[in-house]
């Protein structure tokens, strides 16, 4: 019987150890995020679909490589692009301004990080270029409550505490 109650509480020791570890974000270091222009003029991104992780900074690599073709990479943070707003202060704004002319070619960067849920649209400023010319980048998981790991973790330590004067007295 004591055999069985100290198995079964290593158990949960070794399972709050690893719902903790698998709940901890993956790395502190900065993805990047590289979106290019599909070459021959279709005004299209190379990059349509990008899945990202809640609350992540990222940086976000815009790149035109037609020097004959105005193009920019524009975030939609507040999700209120159409064809007569493509202009918005609000947007974050990843390139060249929509209006400007001469040498398009170019390499910019911003960094950006994600919300805790939902998705972000992207989209190009240029005149004609929207609706055809976007991309989404979506939040993984598209929760924005804490982690089930960390609550199962929580939950399996305060069991193994609560556990202890019991595991003494045998
Ligand atoms: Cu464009």
């Amino acid at each position: 019987m004591k055999n069985k109650t100290s198995i079964f509480l290593i158990s949960i020791l070794a399972l709050s150890s690893l719902m903790i570890m698998a709940s901890q974000p993956a790395q502190a270091q900065t993805e990047t995020i590289v979106i290019g222009v599909v070459s021959g003029g279709a005004n299209q991104f190379n990059v349509t679909d990008v899945t990202v992780q809640p609350n992540t900074q990222y940086v976000i690599v815009f790149q035109n490589t037609d020097s004959m073709m105005g193009h920019n990479l524009r975030l939609d943070v507040d999700a209120d692009v159409s064809e007569t707003n493509l202009n918005d202060a609000d947007d974050v704004v990843i390139g060249l301004a929509n209006d400007a002319e001469g040498n398009y070619a170019g390499t910019w960067n911003t960094t950006w990080t994600s919300p805790a849920s939902g998705e972000v649209q992207y989209f190009c400023g240029f005149a004609g270029h929207y609706p055809t010319m976007v991309g989404y980048l979506t939040v993984e998981g598209g929760s924005s409550a804490p982690g089930f790991g960390l609550i199962s973790g929580i939950a399996a330590l305060l069991i193994f505490s609560l556990a202890i004067p019991t595991l003494r007295k045998n």
